[in-house]
Formats: structure tokens, sequence, C-alpha cells
């Protein structure tokens, strides 16, 4: 695929190319860093549509404060009496929220109803708070319109970060994640959880504008815990953050008495209360954000080049192990091993080798003006069928064993490696059966005989060389220039050699008699190619198997070139923003 780059783009735009190349990205082989990889690829991609693409697009849109913070720490009962009304489902039950709740001013239900943010989740709108509801669901928001909220900010009651429900966790953090500012609950009971703190960390990380409320604290306590708190928030880098103790009280009405948040609810009005105080805040959420994402690129960059050398290195081996079969059958056709046993039996019933021996004595001349003696009652009608049938055997049989070779090769490799076993396994499923392979092999050396008779019927095309190839038999002449083309002795033994050698050349003198020595050896070296072409179409057919599935996983050099070049880009677009 092939990702555009501008060279000197908007943030925005640079921002939406980094987001479907990120969506291109592939890490199907399992490496060590295919997990981590696809991960960061998921957890960046959300991150820009959820917040940093939607926040780009209107730096003016009301902030959204999520709530977030471990179950039954009175998160939704906080956000109710935040607003005085009670919209969240709050209860005894552990986890309550499931489905987040957005609480918004009145005017402002537009920012919020469309899929700006958070495009992942479908809209409900308005509704009962007193509970969840059978139906409520995790891929769905509730938006509700509430006037005590202030202009300009937008609460979420979130479903707790470290639930026993994973959905819940899943989602809690895809919430967070879409922040212009966290407001993180936690109680005297559970504020030295690990899985906060894991989260706390990240947020400073991030550089995240972040309000700490220490709910639900008995009478007494809070002076106790406080400074231990903003000690550990200080250690984290959070000291900035301000910290609310609320105790645990309701009011008549079921809120936490107003008083007890008044602190926060003055604090959120003052970000809220004018478009400077919220740019502010947009501005440093959406720079760590930012900062958060460019510091992912090695990691994502990594994982791809891993699954890169991984498919390479198998690419590599399948080509290997074809490239030898194709070489081996090369050897085979010029060794001489292909004239063994049966071919040359045929062949030397089909000219009877002392007559011919002798006759070939007298030369090459005399041969021709003599020739259409040769084969009395008539030389076309010679039979051949043995010869033909014993090369096709033999060769066929070469042929499948090559393959064979080049399979097992290629088995044994991949299966030692993890990577490599479900590719091999996924190929394995789509090859042709022994029986298919074995048809293939005699079909194309059948092919090859016929392509070769019609190179012989057509090379002697003057009259003379027409009738010398009438008295000696198309047939006969094809196979000669077969016992030519695989005419060696390299590979043979013992008595073989002086039978193969005999017959070769016996082989060889008819077929110059009949052509002349140019148009043999032509005819040899375009047969002999031939039969390597359609040698290697037979191969191809096995190895296609193996490349059509490394294919199929998408590994792309063109989507780690674009994903590096738009990281570029946006570092650049990053460092532009900060010397402003
Ligand atoms: N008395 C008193 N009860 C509180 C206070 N805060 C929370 N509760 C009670 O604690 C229970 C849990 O409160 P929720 O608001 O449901 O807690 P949550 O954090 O939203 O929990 P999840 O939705 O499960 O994540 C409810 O029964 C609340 O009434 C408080 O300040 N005072
Ligand atoms: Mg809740």
């Amino acid at each position: 695929m092939s990702i555009p780059v501008v060279s000197e783009p908007d943030t925005g735009a640079v921002l939406r190319h980094l987001c479907s190349a990120l969506e291109a990205a592939r890490f199907p082989l399992p490496g060590p860093h295919a997990e981590s990889g696809k991960d960061a690829c998921s957890d960046l991609i959300h991150q820009l549509e959820d917040y940093i693409l939607p926040r780009y697009a209107s730096l003016d849109a009301p902030l959204l404060a999520v709530v977030g913070g471990p179950t039954g720490s009175g998160k939704s009962l906080l956000v109710n009496s935040l607003i005085r009304e009670h919209v969240a489902s709050s209860s005894a039950i552990r986890p309550t929220t499931r489905r987040p709740l957005l609480v918004h001013a009145p005017d402002e239900g537009k920012w919020f109803t469309s899929q700006r943010v958070l495009p992942g989740l479908a809209r409900v709108l308005g509704g009962e708070g007193t509970s969840e509801g059978a139906d409520a669901s995790g891929d769905e928001i509730r938006l509700v319109s509430s006037a005590g909220v202030p202009e300009g900010l937008a609460l979420l009651d979130s479903p707790d970060i470290d639930s026993v429900v994973e959905e819940n966790r899943r989602l809690a953090a895809q919430l967070l994640a879409a922040a212009d500012l966290w407001i993180f609950v936690t109680t005297a009971a559970r504020y030295s959880d690990a899985i906060p703190w894991a989260l706390l960390s990240e947020a400073a990380q991030r550089n995240i504008v972040m309000a700490v409320i220490l709910n639900r604290v008995p009478t007494g306590v809070g002076s106790q815990v406080r400074p231990d708190l903003s000690r550990r928030l200080e250690e984290r880098g959070l000291g900035a953050a301000p910290l609310f103790v609320v105790s645990e009280a309701l009011d008549g009405e079921d809120f936490i008495p107003a008083e007890n948040i008044e602190a926060l609810r003055t604090w959120l009005a003052g970000i809220a209360e004018d478009s400077a105080s919220r740019a502010s805040v947009a501005r440093q959420t959406l720079g760590g954000a930012m900062d958060n994402l460019l510091a992912r690129e090695g990691g994502v960059l990594e994982a791809l080049d891993e699954q890169l050398t991984m498919r390479a290195r198998m690419q590599d081996e399948l080509s290997r192990a074809f490239a030898a079969a194709e070489q081996a059958v090369k050897e085979s056709v010029d060794d001489g091993t292909l004239l063994r046993g049966e071919v040359l039996q045929r062949w030397q019933e089909v000219v009877g080798t002392g007559e011919w021996m002798r006759k070939l004595e007298s030369g090459v001349a005399s041969l021709r003006d003599r020739m259409s003696g040769w084969f009395r009652g008539g030389g076309a009608k010679v039979a051949t069928a043995g010869v033909d049938e014993a090369i096709e055997d033999s060769l066929a049989t070469m042929l499948v064993a090559r393959a064979e070779d080049a399979l097992a090769t290629l088995e044994d490799e991949w299966l030692s490696r993890p990577e490599a076993v479900s590719v091999l396994t996924a190929s394995q499923m789509s090859l042709r059966s022994s029986e298919q392979r074995e048809a293939a092999a005699a079909r194309t050396i059948r092919e090859w005989q016929r392509s070769l008779v019609e190179l012989v019927s057509s090379t002697g095309k003057d009259k003379k060389s027409t009738a010398r190839l009438l008295s000696v038999g198309v047939n006969v002449a094809g196979a000669a220039l077969m016992i030519v083309i695989f005419a060696s002795t390299a590979g043979l033994t013992g008595g073989e050699v002086a039978v193969a050698g005999g017959t070769a050349v016996l082989a060889q003198r008819v077929l110059e008699a009949v052509f002349g020595d140019d148009a043999v050896r032509r005819m040899t070296c375009h047969a002999k190619q031939d039969l390597l072409e359609r040698t290697g179409a037979f191969l191809e057919e096995d190895s296609r198997s193996f490349s059509e599935c490394l294919a199929v996983l998408e590994i792309d050099e063109s989507v780690r070139e674009a994903i590096a070049q738009t990281f570029a880009s946006a570092r650049v677009a990053r460092g532009k923003e900060q010397s402003q």
C-alpha cells in the first residue's frame, strides 16, 4: 500500500496520515515483539482517534473531565453530587458503572452527540440513571444534559479502572486516554493499590492536567492519610495535582454535602471559566499526549522490523529450497543419469545397435546417401513409444523427487521456528496432493516431448532434409534428440558409460545426417532450455503455495516506511509548536 506523505502539512493532517499508516500495520508472525507492537499500534490509534485528532480539529470544544478510579470509591456519587442530580447509577453493588455517562451543559450537547470524540462508542441520549439496567453496554456512552455542569466542561463517569470485569478495565483505560483532565477518585482504604498508581504514573508521564480526590474518608482519618498520599503524588511527579479530601457523609438528598466538595467545584469552575484557561488545559494535555505518542515510535518500528526480518528469512529459505531443486533438476539433465537402464534399452531396440554402428563407421556423408534404405519398410513407421515413455517415467520420477526434497527441507527449517509453523501449516494445506504432483510431472514431460517433436518437424524444412527426416521418421529423430540432450557420462559408472556413450554418439550422428551439425546444436540447446523452463514452472506450482501464504500476511515494507515518515513529520510539527 502507499500512504502519501505531504512535505509540510499541518499537524492534524500529519496525525491523520499516521493513524491510517498505523491501521495498516500487521503483526501476524508470533515474534517476541509481536504482541507489544500490536498493542502499541492499537493504543496509538485509540489515542489519536479518541483524543488527539478531535482536540486538534476543535481546540475550543468543551474540556472532557474523566472521573476515574477504583470501584466503590464513589465516582458516580461524586458526579451526581457535583451537579446535584441523580443521573449516574451509584450503588453498593460492585462494580456498578458499566456504561460510561457523560454529563454536559445544556447548550453543549452538539460537541458530544457526534462521533467527534470516542468514535467507537454508540450514543444513548438521556434516560434514567438510578440503575444500569440489563441493556447497559460497554460499547455505548450515555449523554445527559445538566445545568449543574459549568459551560466549557463535561464530566464523564467512568467504569472502574481495576475492575474484575475485563471490559470495564479496557473501557476505563480508553476513556482516560480520551480525557483533557482526570479527576482521580480513591479512598483511604484503596489509595495505596498498585493499579491506580501505575495509571497515575502514566498520567504524570503524559503531563495530563489532574485532580486527586481522597473520598469517603472517615472522620479523623483525613489528617493521617493526606500527608502520605501527598508524598506519594510528589514522588511520582504529580505534586502539582490538587488533592481534595472528602469525608464520608451524605446529606438529606443522598448527595455528598455541598460544602465537602466546594473546593473541587471551585477548581473545576476556575478551569472552565474562560477560554484561555480551558485552552491552556487542552494544550498541556495535548502536548503530553503527543510526546507520549512520539515516545512509542521505537517500539512500533522495532516490532515491524522484526516482522519484516522474519518474513524475509522465510522468503529466503523458500527461494533457496526451490532454487536447490531447480539446480538438482538441471544437474540430472546434464549428468547422463537419465540415460540409465530402461531409456537406453528402448533406444537400442529402436535402432538395432549392430547394424547402425557399422553404417556409422562409413561416415556421415555416405550415411546420408544410404539413409533411405535403413528402416526397411519405411522408417517413419518405426515405433519409439518405448523411448518416450521410458524418458517420461525417468524424468517425471526425478522431478517429483526434487520437488519433495524441497518441501522436506522447508518443512524441517520452518518446523524448528515458532514464527514459521502456522505459515507452514497453511501452505501445506493448499499444496497439491502427491497424486496431483505425479500427474503434473508426467504431463509436463509429455508436453515437452510434444513440443520437441514439433521442433524436429519444423527444423528440416528444405527438400533434402525433409526427405531424410521422412526416411528416418520424426519420432526416431525426436527420440534421438532426447538421447542427445541427456547424453553425458558424468553421472554414470562402469559398463553404463560404454553403452551410453556409444548410443549417444549414434543418436548424434543420425541427427547430424538429417539436419546438419549446426541445426542439431541449435535444436539441442533449444529443447533443453524448453525442458528447464517447463520443469521450473512445475516446481513453481509447489513453491507458490508458500509464497501466497507469505503474501497474505500483509507484512509490508512500505507501511513501515509510511509509519517512520509520518512519525518524523509529527516530531517536526511538535517541535514547531513547542518553539512557538
Ligand atoms: N456515605 C457515603 N457514601 C458514599 C460516599 N461516596 C460513595 N458512597 C457510597 O459508596 C457506594 C459506591 O459508590 P459509587 O458512586 O457507586 O462508586 P463508584 O466509584 O461509582 O463505583 P463503580 O461504579 O463500581 O466503579 C454507594 O453505595 C455510595 O452511596 C460518601 O461520600 N458518603
Ligand atoms: Mg460508578
